[in-house]
Parts: C-alpha cells; sequence; structure tokens
C-alpha cells in the first residue's frame, strides 16, 4: 500500500516539480521517503542500493570461506565479526531500499534471476589466507573510498545507512592491513603468499569503481541528483593514490610496472584495469559467478520455511487483534 502511494506519485515528472527537486538537491536539503521525487531518481537509487545491498550480502562467501581454517582464535574472532557485519550492512541498505517501494523479496527475486548486479570483485576466489588481507585492506579499501562521499549522498535513508557502514568498513580495512603486516613480516612463504595475494586482487579491485568515465551511463545524472559524489575515475585514482605508498610500506609490489609518482600532477600514474576481463564478469563468466549465485539461491531456498513462518505468525498475531476489537 505504502509502496503503491510512492509509486503513483513519482511517475508523473512535471517540470515544475522536476526544478523544485532540483533546487532542493542543488541546496544540498536530504530527500526523504514520503517526499516527491522524479520516477528516475527512485529507479537510480533502488538500482545502486540494491546493488549495494545485494554486495554486502554476496560479499560475505569469500571471507566466510576461511572463518574455520583462520590461523589463531583472535584472527578467527576479527574475521567472524568481520563477516557479521557485512551481513548487517546488507540488511540496512535493503531497510534503506524499501522505503522507496520496493520489497527486500523482490530485490532477492531479481538477484537470483541475474535481473541485478552486485560486485564485480565477489566473484574472485579467496585462495590463501593472505586473501584475507588483501580482501581488507584492497576491497574494503576501495569500498571506504567509494562510501565515505555517499554519507552526503541526497538520499536521507542512503546516506544515514553509509555512516554506520563507514565506520565498521574501516575496522575491516584495518584488520585486512594487520593481516598483511603479519604475512610479510612472517616466513619469505607467507610474504609470498601476500605478493600473490596482492598480484591477484589488485586489478579487480581497481574494477570495483565501475567502468572509465567515458563508459559510465549512470554518472552523469546520479552525480546531478547526488546520488553519486564523485565519478568512478575520481574515486579509482584516489584509491591508488591511497594504495601505492601502503604497498611500499609492506614492502609489496603493485603489479603495474607503470606505476609512477607523477611529479607535474602529484598523482600515480598507473595502468588501467582489463576492462574485457570486467565486462566478462558481469556477464556472469568470472572465476566464481557460478558458484556465488547458487549459494545465494540454496540460501534463498533453505530459508523459505522461515520466512513462511514469520508471515503465518504475523498473519495470527492480526488475526487475534481484531478479534479482540
Ligand atoms: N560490479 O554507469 P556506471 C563492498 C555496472 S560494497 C558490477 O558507472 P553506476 C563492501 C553498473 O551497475 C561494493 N557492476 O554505474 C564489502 C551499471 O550497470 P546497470 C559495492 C558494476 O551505478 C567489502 C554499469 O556497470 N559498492 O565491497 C560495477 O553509476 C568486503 C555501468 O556503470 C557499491 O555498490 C561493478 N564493480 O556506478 C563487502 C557502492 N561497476 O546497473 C564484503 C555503491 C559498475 O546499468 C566484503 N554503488 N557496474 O546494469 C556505486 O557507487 C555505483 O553503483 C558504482 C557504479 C560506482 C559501483
Amino acid at each position: 500500500m505504502y509502496a503503491q502511494m510512492i509509486k503513483s506519485e513519482a511517475t508523473e515528472d512535471d517540470p515544475e516539480k522536476l526544478a523544485a527537486f532540483q533546487a532542493r538537491i542543488d541546496a544540498g536539503e536530504k530527500i526523504e521517503p514520503k517526499d516527491w521525487m522524479p520516477e528516475g531518481y527512485r529507479k537510480t537509487l533502488i538500482r545502486q542500493i540494491g546493488q549495494h545491498a545485494h554486495s554486502e550480502i554476496v560479499g560475505q562467501l569469500p571471507e566466510g570461506n576461511w572463518i574455520t581454517r583462520a590461523p589463531t582464535l583472535e584472527r578467527k574472532a576479527n574475521l567472524l565479526a568481520k563477516v557479521q557485519d557485512e551481513a548487517g550492512h546488507g540488511l540496512y541498505l535493503y531497510c534503506a531500499a524499501e522505503t522507496l517501494g520496493v520489497s527486500r523479496d523482490d530485490l532477492t527475486e531479481q538477484l537470483l534471476s541475474g535481473r541485478m548486479k552486485y560486485s564485480s570483485i565477489f566473484n574472485y576466489p579467496t585462495l590463501t589466507w593472505a586473501d584475507m588481507g588483501a580482501v581488507g585492506w584492497l576491497v574494503d579499501g576501495a569500498a571506504i573510498m567509494n562510501q565515505v562521499p555517499l554519507q552526503r549522498t541526497s538520499y536521507g535513508p542512503y546516506a544515514r545507512a553509509m555512516v554506520r557502514i563507514c565506520k565498521e568498513e574501516s575496522f575491516h580495512q584495518r584488520q585486512g592491513f594487520h593481516i598483511m603486516m603479519a604475512m610479510v613480516n612472517g616466513t619469505p612463504e607467507q610474504k609470498r603468499m601476500a605478493q600473490d595475494a596482492l598480484n591477484r586482487f589488485w586489478y579487480p579491485a581497481l574494477m570495483m569503481f565501475g567502468p572509465s568515465d567515458k563508459d559510465s551511463v549512470h554518472s552523469a545524472q546520479s552525480m546531478k541528483w547526488r546520488i553519486k559524489m564523485n565519478t568512478n575515475d575520481e574515486l579509482r585514482q584516489k584509491f591508488v593514490d591511497e594504495t601505492a605508498p601502503q604497498a611500499a610500506y609492506l614492502g609489496l609490489t603493485i603489479p603495474d610496472e607503470a606505476l609512477t609518482l607523477n611529479e607535474d600532477t602529484g598523482h600515480y600514474d598507473f595502468t588501467q584495469p582489463d576492462w574485457s576481463e570486467f565486462h566478462d564478469v558481469l556477464a556472469d563468466n568470472g572465476p566464481c559467478n557460478v558458484e556465488r549465485m547458487s549459494a545465494r539461491q540454496k540460501a534463498w531456498d533453505d530459508g523459505a520455511w522461515v520466512r513462511d513462518a514469520m508471515v503465518a505468525h504475523a498473519e495470527k498475531k492480526r488475526a487475534r487483534k481484531v478479534a479482540a476489537e
């Protein structure tokens, strides 16, 4: 009912309403769920927040893979907490998306049928314990770079979810870096594993920011609406600039011979990822796409009885209330 109300109000995009809406965005006001919004704004948010939520949920799988094999009790507790945090992030984001008139069930069905995406990065395997370091350091590092500006995004529920998520992501990034520190200061074999993890995760991490600006279909409109605060290339550059000195500190080599600090620009020059690999992963041909989706499908199917029981319980409660009135 609430969902229908939001939809029907938002469908007519008349120029006066659009101009007033844009003026609110330009003035830095937050848009709240019951406010009028253009249909395109609502749809773009559902796409981006939904994709983000799915990424957090699917993103538990590569690290969940290592919980039972963590080298110490402390590492295991940290990793367990991190993976649980990612589940929590998914839930905050599904809640934010629900305020736009789409149900969580709908979003999950769109993910499972391939109509909605999740981040390309989670289609890569985690082969060794060093990958837990690389994921925390690079994947959470890239996620923070993208998400810190989103705390100022124009849609209130999304911006507020992001504040909480960012606090937790910085712990994740630190625990990843801490694992890398331990590996590089360990045996030569452990250092080799850390280098190997960096070699495998570097370009997939760069791809997380999305296609280059000239190929980004949504950036211009999303930035006008302050759904995105920076372009994909701006954030990728910022990530490289911050991560290159960290790799040097670890004594590791970023797998890019062209990576150099450009004295004129103050930024690192670097080699772009292989975009054909990115498009392949998006077309479901990455190393783990099939495995990831079958794990999500199984979880959805196995959880059906819980969802049915919750609905039955709510209905019974409602019927009892009606009978008592
Ligand atoms: N993977 O026009 P643009 C995390 C798609 S959270 C897959 O530039 P846009 C935490 C894009 O959807 C990681 N698809 O798109 C964690 C569009 O296709 P569509 C997720 C991608 O939306 C850590 C098409 O390409 N973070 O990691 C990707 O303006 C560790 C054209 O692209 C977010 O979702 C990609 N990498 O910009 C969890 C942050 N890039 O939809 C566990 C919020 C692009 O038209 C463990 N999202 N595409 O079919 C955003 O900031 C944006 O959506 C971008 C993409 C920047 C990802």
